[in-house]
């Protein structure tokens, strides 16, 4: 059945799945094998040669990853989508497929900590030049654009402080200097349910799976999405040979089954998300609050543009600045001091000192990271209980 008319909940139940015509099973079994048995030595040469379809090492693909890969594909409206075995793999193999020495990316200079790190000091090592720029102002990118530019990569909405970058306005603008630029947009934050930035013209998309996808807090996993010849690039290349950041069946098993509650737990969290927003918007002891949802986010009017919902990460200062948000992560119950999002659990940080802390400190500075920052990721529970808990930790301040 073709599932790319079909709503979201369809998708994720049923796109990719392979009927078992051995046993029958209703589920996509575990294929937990590191290899596979070629019938003569012709089949195998032919395998590799690519003349002949088939398995034939867990390294270049497995039967039970290749279904999660065809669901993320129909939920991202992409051509092909290749599993890895963490967000860092995603991006680290992507890079390693696109750049090479004298190659120029440019990046927006808010992202996740790692991923500020492999562009700031580990691609620059081997030659590869980068430039850090506020994409959310497109003068600044087409300034940047340059013969040698390679990629221009964002994150939207941006970890921590949930910038928003026009992708459509980006995308024009790259393409129309060269139409070999790749757009690579890491939709981490916003997931499928919430952003699908190959309909706004990117090209590339990459996931930390650890978060929504999986959605349980219990896998490390990542995802690139795009065009079937570039994916399979980055699976002969950046991953086969470069990085080997391979997705076990284990894993790729436990995000099919998160995903069988995508729809339903995006929809949740996102309306949790919008209580807890206002309320923090509205509380005395709040300085301010960054929410795509909220009227005074400064880049409102593109995430209703290009957002189908607000996602449910916020950030936010408490007045008083960092001790007052320490002393409000010391003290909460409920909301757990984690690092990580995207969980059933509500999930509480301090960029500055973790998640972001691979930063150098000036350079967090012009990424609008401020040290009071606490970032909130809200999970599954029932919002009034959320925000209890938030109410007493401000409370104690
Ligand atoms: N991209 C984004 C936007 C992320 O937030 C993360 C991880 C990654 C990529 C890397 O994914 P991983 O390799 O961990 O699967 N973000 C984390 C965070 O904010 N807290 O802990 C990890």
């Amino acid at each position: 059945m073709d599932y790319t008319t079909k709503g979201w909940g369809t998708k994720a139940v049923h796109a990719g799945n392979v009927k078992d015509t051995q046993y029958g099973a209703l589920t996509t079994p575990i294929y937990q094998t590191s290899t596979f048995i070629f019938e003569n030595c012709a089949q195998g040469a032919a395998r590799f040669e690519g003349t002949e379809p088939g398995y034939i090492y867990t390294r270049l693909g497995n039967p039970t990853t290749s279904v999660l890969e065809a669901k993320i594909a129909a939920l991202d409206g992409a051509e092909a989508t290749l599993a890895t075995s963490s967000g860092m793999g995603a991006i680290s193999s992507v890079f390693w497929t696109i750049t090479h020495s004298g190659a120029h990316v440019i990046a927006d200079e808010t992202l996740y900590g790692c991923t500020w790190a492999l562009l700031s000091h580990g691609l620059t090592r081997f030659g590869v030049e980068v430039s850090l720029i506020d994409t959310s102002d497109i003068e600044n990118v087409k300034a940047a654009l340059k013969p040698n530019t390679v990629a221009v990569y964002l994150e939207t909405p941006a970890n921590p402080n949930l910038k928003i970058t026009d992708i459509e306005e980006i995308a024009k603008a790259a393409h129309e200097y060269n139409s070999d630029i790749k757009v690579i947009c890491d939709n981490t934050f916003a997931s499928p349910y919430v952003q699908r930035p190959l309909s706004l013209g990117a090209d590339v998309l990459v996931y930390s799976a650890t978060k929504y996808l999986n959605g349980h807090g219990d896998v490390i996993a990542g995802f690139v999405s795009g065009k079937t010849d570039f994916i399979n690039q980055v699976r002969m290349v950046g991953v086969k040979d470069m990085t080997g950041s391979v997705l076990g069946p284990q894993e790729a098993f436990l995000i099919l089954r998160g995903l069988k509650t995508f729809e339903v737990r995006m929809e949740r969290l996102c309306s949790t998300a919008a209580k807890v927003a206002e309320f923090l918007n509205s509380h005395p002891k709040i300085e301010r609050v960054y929410y795509p949802g909220l009227e005074s986010h400064p880049n409102h009017e593109v995430a209703k543009k290009q957002m189908r919902n607000f996602g449910a990460m916020m950030s936010f200062i408490v007045k008083g600045g960092k001790p007052a948000g320490e002393k409000l992560l010391n003290s909460l119950e409920l909301c757990t001091l984690a690092v990580s999002l995207g969980s059933d659990q509500t999930l509480i940080e301090h960029p500055a000192s973790m998640t972001h802390s691979t930063y150098d400190p000036q350079a967090l500075v012009e990424a609008g990271v401020p040290a009071g920052l606490v970032r909130l990721s809200v999970g599954l529970e029932n919002v009034e209980d959320i925000i209890e808990d938030l109410a007493k930790g401000l409370e104690l301040i």
